[in-house]
């Protein structure tokens, strides 16, 4: 009897109050839980009203908690009730709960939408889990304390950008991806289709685009790329998939806009169709060091092509706005070219940036007879060419483009290469781009997409919003780097988009996701970020948050969610071998060490090769032990080549570790090749293993070190290939 007892009561559950919603909501006034009863939420409530979608949603998600027999849903007297109010703005709701009903009132679907996501955030985080079989834990009832919220966004723009090409993303991937920005009510994904390293749309008329330009590796039109592989890599989205995806993010309140980048950024084109690019042999490189990857503007059938693509895919497509990229264009690509010569001749231009006008003119005018709006990078406004001010500027510089773009008539939306750009860094130590700026949880929430503009009242209306972007250059590894990019950072970008400026405070935000909402993530099967460890020199641990552990090791590898948590002080004779990580369940941070523990050595070497070094990064570099300064070819490696290290006086250490690619940016390693080491003690070499996903290799030398070797066996991904100085412990 007192078992039974005992299990039921726990079985009932209350939600605390002030609920932990992400993002906050405008407006949200607690009743006094002292003289009104709970709503008292379990399977007899009916739901009254409401969208037909919204409806099975809500019923969905609730079939997580509840159990679902039979059609319980239908009978009771407390309900969930839906209305209609036209004064509500377009994505507001308001939402009211009192003990016997909870009132949803909105003007559209959308505003419904939005207000059920606020009632899920009124419940157990397991209502984000699809319970499988039977290790659903179903509860009886759940008490809601009464509430009364109003809500609106602040901005209509609050969007996720995805770079497809560099990484390439399945069709299931996508349609979670939108059920996480649908459950932070977040409106747009822009779907960044096509680059220079893979073109990700099925377009009827030209196959190739898909059946050669979606795929690189040796062998392949494209060549491997971002620790890709020699195998074949890549992928496209099918017509058809793209129509299931664009419905399943419209039923949740998400346009799809899909970009193609244009007329740079074009390799994945120009190597299916090679000519639509210019005819030289000029070495002129993009940003990135693509060669031949910028559309020839002189040649009048690419603008027939690009209006059969745009066709296609205007159709699929039923968002206003279609991004033609045009960022980062290589223009001296058509110095060399004599269509554009003759181009720019008849036209009277004098610069060949004038060019790049002349195309978004030409692209504008294609879309709109498709009856699309065009959008585009920031360039389309300094390409200079004349455009209609219902264009919409994306810019990915600082504050003083987007107050430029506001000044000349375009409303923008930013994504802030300082803040919003989801490819960079969280800290120093983790892995991500650096070349904008590192960004943590902290600094992406402090931004506000108004902060340094000057605006007239006619003015604010313009600045429509902001996206986090994210960039897929570095995302091959480690497993779920995506997710670890974009979250927490896009609940930041939520929040930012969603809750009025002089409500939003970093430390209460930082609380709901810890109390809350990092749970409901972890439900809904997110592998997002973990925060690593304080470890100070002396060895105190932190945790970053209460509920979460930390766990080390003392040889010297990444802890796992079997390693001993840290309870008290960690003895140890080699605090250099120590290793903690955060975990929150299975979701760990990276590894830390003991500050300073380490010590690097920095023996005399003398350092050949058969490569040749770029001047910039000479050879020269490798016996400086300076972790910045690195070599770099000037052409790609061969089979055969080698780098030397031989050392003054044999070595005696710990561990020696080989590290390839650019400290930088962690791109051109030696992905084809292997270490050799030649012992004090003898004449010949001797082979140890190939080179890693990291492209590294370690090793522990058991007697005096002579030489090392770096051997390369076979072609190596990029143009060049980058080493740097040995790692000596
Ligand atoms: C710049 S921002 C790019 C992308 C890169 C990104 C890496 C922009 C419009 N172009 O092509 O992937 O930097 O951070």
């Amino acid at each position: 009897m007192v078992t039974a007892l005992l299990c039921l009561s726990s079985a009932i559950a209350s939600a605390q109050a002030p609920f932990d919603f992400v993002p906050m909501p405008a407006s949200v006034q607690y009743a006094d839980a002292s003289v009104s009863a709970p709503f008292i939420l379990d399977k007899n409530v009916r739901i009254e009203g409401g969208e037909a979608f919204n409806v099975q949603y809500l019923k969905d998600h609730l079939a997580r908690l509840f159990d679902p027999m039979g059609d319980s849903w239908a009978i009771g007297g407390r309900t969930i009730s839906f209305v209609r109010v036209k004064s509500f703005p377009q994505e507001g709701y308001s939402l009211e709960v009192t003990p016997d009903r909870i009132l949803i009132s909105a003007s559209t679907r959308t505003g419904e939408f939005y207000a059920v996501q606020t009632l899920l955030q009124m419940l157990p985080p397991q209502v984000y889990k699809r319970a499988e079989g039977p290790d659903a834990q179903l509860l009886r009832q759940w008490k809601i304390p009464c509430v009364q919220i109003v809500d609106a966004p602040r901005f209509p723009w609050r969007g996720s950008m995805l770079d497809v090409s560099r990484s390439f993303f399945s069709k299931e991937y996508i349609l979670r991806h939108l059920d996480w920005l649908a459950y932070h009510k977040i409106n747009k994904f822009h779907w960044h289709l096509t680059d220079d390293n893979g073109w990700r749309v099925e377009i009827k008329k030209y196959p190739k685009l898909t059946a050669v330009g979606a795929w690189r590796g040796r062998g392949e039109a494209l060549e491997p790329a971002f620790n890709s592989g020699e195998e074949r890599y890549g992928g496209f989205y099918t017509q058809n998939d793209i129509r299931e995806i664009v419905a399943y993010a419209a039923d949740r309140g998400i346009e799809i806009i899909p970009e193609v980048d244009l007329p740079g950024h074009s390799k994945a084109l120009a190597v299916s169709y090679p000519e639509v690019v210019c005819r030289h042999d000029a070495d002129v490189l993009s940003v990135q060091g693509e060669l031949h990857n910028v559309l020839c503007v002189g040649r009048e059938k690419n603008y027939a092509m690009l209006d059969d693509i745009i066709k296609e895919m205007a159709a699929l497509f039923p968002s206003k706005y279609f991004h033609v990229g045009v960022e980062e264009v290589a223009t001296d690509s058509w110095k060399h070219c004599a269509e554009c010569q003759k181009l720019m001749k008849k036209l009277g231009y004098t610069d060949e940036k004038q060019l790049l006008g002349y195309f978004t003119e030409r692209m504008e005018k294609i879309l709109a007879k498709h009856g699309k709006t065009m959008e585009g990078w920031e360039d389309i406004v300094t390409s200079g060419g004349d455009l209609s001010r219902n264009d919409l500027v994306l810019v990915w510089h600082r504050q003083n483009v987007l107050q430029q773009a506001i000044d000349a008539g375009f409303p923008v939306v930013t994504q802030n290469c300082d803040y919003l750009y989801l490819d960079m860094k969280y800290t120093p130590a983790e892995r991500g781009h650096t070349w904008a700026s590192i960004i943590d949880v902290e600094k992406i929430y402090s931004f506000d997409p108004l902060q340094g503009l000057k605006l007239t009242p006619e003015q604010e209306p313009l600045v429509r919003g902001l996206q986090g972007g994210l960039w897929t250059e570095m995302m091959f590894y480690p497993p779920h780097f995506p997710e670890y990019q974009m979250f927490p950072r896009l609940c930041a970008v939520a929040e930012i988009g969603w809750t009025p400026q002089a409500q939003r405070n970093y430390r209460d935000f930082d609380n709901r996701l810890s109390r809350t909402h990092f749970e409901r993530m972890r439900n809904m099967g997110i592998r997002f970020r973990i925060p690593a460890p304080q470890v100070d020199a002396q060895g105190n641990v932190r945790s970053p948050y209460p509920n979460m552990v930390v766990r080390y090791t003392y040889d010297g590898t990444a802890p796992t969610v079997s390693s001993p948590v840290v309870t008290g002080p960690v003895v140890t004779d080699h605090p250099e071998k120590l290793r903690f990580a955060t975990f929150y369940g299975d979701l760990s941070s990276i590894a830390v060490e003991v500050p300073a523990a380490r010590t690097y050595r920095k023996p005399a070497v003398r350092v050949e090769t058969s490569l040749e070094a770029n001047p910039h990064y000479p050879v020269a570099s490798l016996s400086q032990y300076e972790p910045r300064r690195y070599m770099r070819t000037a052409r790609p490696p061969k089979q055969g080549d080698y780098v030397l290290y031989t050392f003054e006086e044999p070595l005696t250490c710990q561990r020696i570790t080989v590290q390839t690619a650019d400290p930088v940016n962690q791109f051109y390693g030696v992905t084809q090749g292997h270490v050799e080491v030649q012992y004090a003690d003898a004449d010949g070499f001797e082979r140890l293993s190939a080179f890693d996903m990291y492209n590294r290799v370690a090793f522990e030398p058991a007697r005096p070190v002579k030489a090392v070797k770096i051997v390369i066996d076979g072609p190596c991904e990029g143009k060049a290939v980058s080493i740097q100085s040995l790692i000596i412990e």
